[in-house]
């Protein structure tokens, strides 16, 4: 079965999940409001003020809840699920047409200023939040997708933020003959392709056959009409355009992951908007940014995959059970049994030295510590940690451009764009299985006298 933003919507409506909004909503001065609270349900706005006939599809996913329903599997087995998927690859199948091409509008037909783009953070102006760029590097031909925040300035004119990865790459080859770059982005699909396009692993990876590895069948693709670049053939909407070469404006603020606006500011790269093709009924998509919404969500799971993966083969093998990505994004826990003296040591400089730039505080907690429940995980920092050899700071590590607390040589906009600061392992794991019982001892949690036979609510009136 394909999966569409259509089926999506279905399944969050068969959970329970989606609160339609039938009230006028304005996007400009309510919906991000509206999206910021709604950390339980996705939403669908019906009535959308100044922008007759859309409507809006919003934090969807709004929780990891949703994100597991997006993968068919529960909050616990989320990231070794999605980890285990992660590994699948299916080419994309090219199709003559879709229900992406039932609208196409060119040069001066094209006005972007009419989708519905909410404003998300009170000192902002409207941005697609939701667009997933293709490129496709010049030299080897190979595709990239990823998303990148457009700032809506004129009908066939964003701003684009590009921290330096692969677009990036691609971008600079570019810019270094003096080309334009040309991009399609896609707006509302299915959530496993915002969750592909978010990871980041291999140059060589097409994030649009990790797509059809996450949806278990190729993904079809349609040509686009103004380049050469192919995109998802039953997307909502697609932009076809360029980035101009070596132009630079002004571009910012947002509001970010981390909850914060002032990030990546500044002279950014500008993409030029030449065609539109849409659904003729096309439903916008819509994501608020900031800690712990529909933003944070897409980049909890692909982030958490990527890191999963990447050091669950640390020293051979690691008895690794998990791992949660924390709020603002720059701290991870990893569940884990060491076997190992200075096992989870090893392990929590992998977290902070993988594909992701993000992590920056990184903690190692056991198996009998619920990583779900960051009371648990503070009860295994107070516990388990001795600061004196448990805690190693790493000063001067190059760290996520978006972290305020780093300093930033080189400011947006160019290749160098980065920032860099100190990093931190915290390992709250008891003494290892190699240290024997006894060692391992005082470490035993308690458990009441009657503990699983015993149930409160059997007891309650
Ligand atoms: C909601 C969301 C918004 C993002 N916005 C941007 C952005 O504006 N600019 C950017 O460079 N990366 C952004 N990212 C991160 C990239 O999409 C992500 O790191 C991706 O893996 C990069 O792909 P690449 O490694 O193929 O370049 C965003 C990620 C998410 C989940
Ligand atoms: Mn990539």
């Amino acid at each position: 079965m394909p999966k569409d933003m259509r089926t999506w919507i279905r399944e969050l409506e068969d959970a329970r999940e989606l609160a339609h909004i039938t009230k006028p909503v304005h996007p400009h001065t309510q919906m991000g409001s509206l999206l910021y609270q709604s950390r339980e349900k996705a939403l669908l706005f019906e009535n959308v003020e100044g922008f007759q006939g859309w409507k809006v599809l919003g934090m969807a996913p709004a929780n990891l809840r949703h994100a597991a329903l997006a993968y068919g599997t529960t909050v616990e087995k989320l990231i070794p699920t999605a980890a285990q998927r992660a590994l699948s690859r299916k080419p994309t199948e090219l199709v003559s047409t879709g229900p992406i091409k039932e609208v196409i509008l060119k040069g001066n037909e094209v006005d972007i200023t009419k989708l519905p783009a909410h404003i998300a953070g009170s000192e902002e102006t409207p941005y697609i939040a939701a667009g997933l760029m293709i490129a496709r590097d010049p030299d080897t031909g190979i595709r990239n997708i990823a998303f990148h925040r457009l700032q809506i300035k004129g009908p066939r004119k964003t701003g684009a933020l590009i921290v330096p990865r692969h677009t990036r790459q691609i971008l600079d080859k570019h810019e270094a003959r003096n080309e334009p770059m040309p991009v399609s982005i896609f707006i509302g699909h299915h959530p496993l392709y915002y969750m592909a396009a978010a990871s980041t692993g291999p140059f060589e990876m097409d994030e649009l056959e990790l797509a059809g590895g996450l949806i278990g069948e190729p993904v079809k693709v349609v040509k686009c009409e103004t380049n050469d670049l192919e995109v998802p053939f039953d997307a909502e909407i697609v932009l076809e355009g360029q980035i101009l070469p070596n132009v630079r404006e002004d571009e910012g603020p947002f509001s970010e992951f981390h909850d914060y606006y002032v990030a990546g500011m500044g002279k950014n790269p500008v993409v030029q908007i030449d065609c539109i093709t849409m659904r003729h009924d096309a439903i916008f998509k819509a994501i608020q940014n900031g800690s712990e919404v529909e933003g944070c969500i897409f980049h909890k799971v692909p982030f958490g995959v990527s890191v999963y993966n990447h050091i669950k083969n640390i020293g051979g093998y690691v008895n690794l059970h998990n791992l949660l990505v924390l709020p603002g994004l720059f701290g991870i826990v990893v569940q884990m049994t060491p076997r190992f003296y200075g096992e989870a040591k090893q392990v929590l400089m992998g977290v902070l030295s993988s594909p992701i730039l993000h992590p920056k505080v990184a903690i190692a907690v056991d198996e009998d510590v619920n990583i779900f429940n960051y009371w648990e995980i503070l009860w295994a920092i107070n516990t388990r940690c001795n600061p004196q050899e448990d805690i190693v700071v790493i000063p001067g590590a190059r760290m996520h451009p978006m972290d305020p607390t780093g300093f930033e040589p080189f400011p947006p906009g160019g290749p160098y764009w980065h920032r860099v600061g100190g990093k931190v392992i915290i390992d709250a794991t008891k003494p290892p299985l190699c240290a024997g019982e006894q060692a391992r001892k005082p470490f035993e949690r308690l458990k009441p006298m009657g503990w699983e036979t015993v149930r409160l609510e059997d007891f309650l009136p």
